[in-house]
């Protein structure tokens, strides 16, 4: 995404609306969680979340029930892991509903709401290295666009939509979506930077084929426990925002990888994961 086009559309409506639906219908769903929440919401991230929500808020999204709850110390530990990590970083139950649609990209306001969020965060230089990096015990097919991991243990990164290629797109060792191809019962874990300027992605390795949908995160459930992370907000002076999934690829067959932000997949950011019971 570029960034000239920001500032008109955190004016657009359209777009505010599409994303609290979304941040409501992943707020309202307490019960998703992973991590227990513990601690108090008493801080400076609460405040930041509150004078957030607060901004957000001053349509009729934020007037009643789920969003008076995501507006409280219960929705910021939920959205945020205050006291543990984000249920939501760590494929979370979501609810199975959203008012949603549109042409425009929820990414966006999505991407500020989460750039303060809890996480590691790693450097341009960084992040443009590990893009590029070709991951130990990997082989790489250029032409045919493949990696294949032999080993019971698989560690790559990926770059969500970096620049200096399509946008809306991931890099793996160089590679634009490529197909990853690894063992049955070998333990992945995948580091996730997101790279765009502005705009949310995740990533979510799912057996759905279906990647027209506007939703993916509603319709694409992780396929291993673990199997998602699904958003990393903006840059931010601190960094890029980066996170990791870590599961084990229990179950051969065909899976895909793709990115949970309404919109994303159908836009191309997805590509296949294959498990194999043998090379
Ligand atoms: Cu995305």
């Amino acid at each position: 995404m570029k960034r000239n086009t920001i500032k008109t559309l955190i004016r657009a409506s359209a777009v505010t609306s599409a994303a609290l639906a979304a941040a409501t219908a992943l707020a309202a769903c307490s019960g998703g969680t992973t991590v227990p929440h513990k601690g108090k919401a008493q801080n400076r991230q609460y405040t930041y979340y509150q004078s957030m929500m607060g901004r957000y808020g001053s349509g009729t999204m934020m007037g009643g029930s789920p969003g008076g709850w995501m507006m409280g110390g219960s929705g910021y530990r939920w959205m945020t892991g205050a006291g543990g990590v984000p249920g939501w970083m760590h494929g979370g139950r979501l609810p199975g509903y959203m008012m949603m649609g549109g042409s425009t990209d929820p990414g966006r306001i999505m991407g500020r709401f989460w750039a303060n969020a809890p996480g590691p965060r790693i450097s341009p230089a960084e992040a443009t290295s590990l893009g590029r990096q070709i991951p130990v015990g990997a082989r790489l097919d250029r032409a045919g666009d493949t990696i294949t991991f032999t080993a019971s243990s698989v560690r790559f990164a990926v770059l969500a939509s970096p620049s200096g290629g399509p946008d809306e797109t991931f890099r793996i060792a160089g590679l634009v979506n490529p197909k990853v191809i690894v063992r049955a019962g070998a333990r992945v874990s995948i580091e996730v930077v997101n790279a765009d300027p502005d705009t949310a992605h995740g990533m979510v390795v799912t057996a759905s084929k279906d990647t027209s949908s506007w939703m993916p995160m509603m319709t694409a459930r992780p396929a291993f426990a673990g199997s998602a992370l699904w958003f990393l907000g903006n840059p931010t002076s601190a960094g890029m925002h980066a996170g990791t999934l870590t599961f084990t690829a229990t179950t051969p067959g065909s899976y895909r990888y793709l990115c949970a932000v309404p919109g994303h997949a159908r836009k191309g950011m997805t590509g296949r994961f294959i498990v194999t019971s043998y090379h």
